[in-house]
């Protein structure tokens, strides 16, 4: 056996022994470089005769063609293990319970429906909710907005069937109906929830949160609305005073209507509320209309009392100081996790709200 086919046989064991991809480097540079097996051997054809010369070409092609397959299904072969053995070191038990646990927040709009609830629970309401699925009975009709009013526009509300009587609520005022309906005088209750309207830009979105009051009973007055919302704001502010004001407006399910003003300043551009000779709005209210009340199978003869509806979403902004209404319907993580609070820190008036 000549020098060459020894070396040759003693390349081809390295290769079938070989475990994996740096000892496979090795071997090809062995058999490959300039150097190696293959073109050692070739140069060495210059000095042999024609005839020569082509018997040893042709042996020397012959060994080049079997270490070539041999180490390209040595290299297939290492290849396929090296991955089966990193599927096996990396293999990841999706039923496994998670380890590294991120708790989640609470997002400021939930927070605030909280809030407010909390602070109305303390003087006696309690929290009533309903479909967001409406008939235009119970969203218009029975709310006394007369058949031409604006907001039964389809540019306003979202209507679900075309002959116009499913619809989105444009308000929370349904539930209150339904909860008239359901039973008996007094009610002392808050709807909060999500509300529809077709609008949509810079402050308004037509997804938003509600939450409305309605206090029934014998001898309610404008004293009693006027005392239950300085005492809301209050609370809801974290302030001990607050400057407030009454502006007369007009609603369908309410007489007399008016909007509530309160007073604010800005200072180093920040926003100081319940002082200051600024004006900003926040909530509608009134005494309900004894349509509404008759339409609830409630005796406006004997019974009266005071609504109130306020936004959510801008509240939520006005209090955390969050600027785009639209960043609340983003679902972006890294904003909730800035914005949210803890699971845990159960909004109550004794503890502090948003402590
Ligand atoms: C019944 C009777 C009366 C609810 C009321 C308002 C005034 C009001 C707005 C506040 C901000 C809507 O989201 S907003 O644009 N709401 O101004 N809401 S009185 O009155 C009712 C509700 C139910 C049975």
């Amino acid at each position: 056996m000549s020098d060459f086919e020894k070396f040759k046989d003693e390349l081809k064991n390295k290769l079938i022994k070989a475990k994996d991809s740096k000892e496979l480097d090795v071997i090809r540079s062995e058999i490959f470089s300039k150097n190696g097996l293959i073109n050692s051997e070739f140069k060495k054809l210059g000095s042999l005769s024609p005839e020569e010369k082509k018997k040893v070409a042709s042996k020397i092609n012959t060994a080049k063609q079997e270490l070539t397959t041999l180490l390209n299904e040595k290299v297939s072969n290492l290849q396929s293990n090296e991955i089966d053995e990193r599927v096996k070191k990396e293999k990841n038990d999706v039923t496994l319970p998670e380890k590294d646990f991120k708790i989640g927040k609470i997002h400021p709009v939930s927070q605030v429906i909280d809030e407010i609830s909390s602070i109305f629970s303390e003087i006696g309401f309690s929290v009533e909710e309903g479909p967001d699925v409406e008939s235009e009975y119970y969203n218009f009709t029975a709310l006394n907005t007369p058949e031409n009013h604006p907001a039964k526009d389809m540019h306003d509300t979202f209507y679900i069937e075309e002959n116009m009587k499913t619809l989105l609520r444009t308000h929370t005022s349904p539930v209150q109906v339904r909860t008239m309906l359901k039973g008996k005088p007094p009610f002392k209750i808050v709807a909060p929830g999500r509300t529809y309207r077709s609008d949509s830009d810079q402050t308004h979105t037509p997804m938003f949160h509600q939450l409305e009051g309605l206090h029934i009973d014998k001898n309610i007055t404008m004293g009693h609305l006027k005392g239950c919302l300085n005492y809301f704001i209050k609370e809801f502010f974290e302030l001990d005073q607050i400057k407030m004001r009454f502006r007369p407006s007009h609603f369908p399910f309410t007489e007399p209507s008016a909007e509530v003003d309160i007073g604010y300043r800005i200072e180093n551009n920040k926003i100081i509320i319940g002082e200051g000779d600024k004006w900003l709005e926040i909530l509608g209210c009134g005494m309900v209309h004894p349509n509404v009340l008759k339409n609830s199978k409630v005796d406006p003869n004997k019974y009266q009392g005071f609504a109130f509806g306020i936004g959510i979403d801008r509240l939520a902004m006005l209090k955390y100081g969050i600027n785009d209404l639209r960043s609340f319907f983003e679902c972006d993580y890294r904003w909730l996790n800035y914005y949210g609070f803890d699971p845990l820190d159960v909004p109550t008036n004794y503890r502090g709200l948003s402590k």
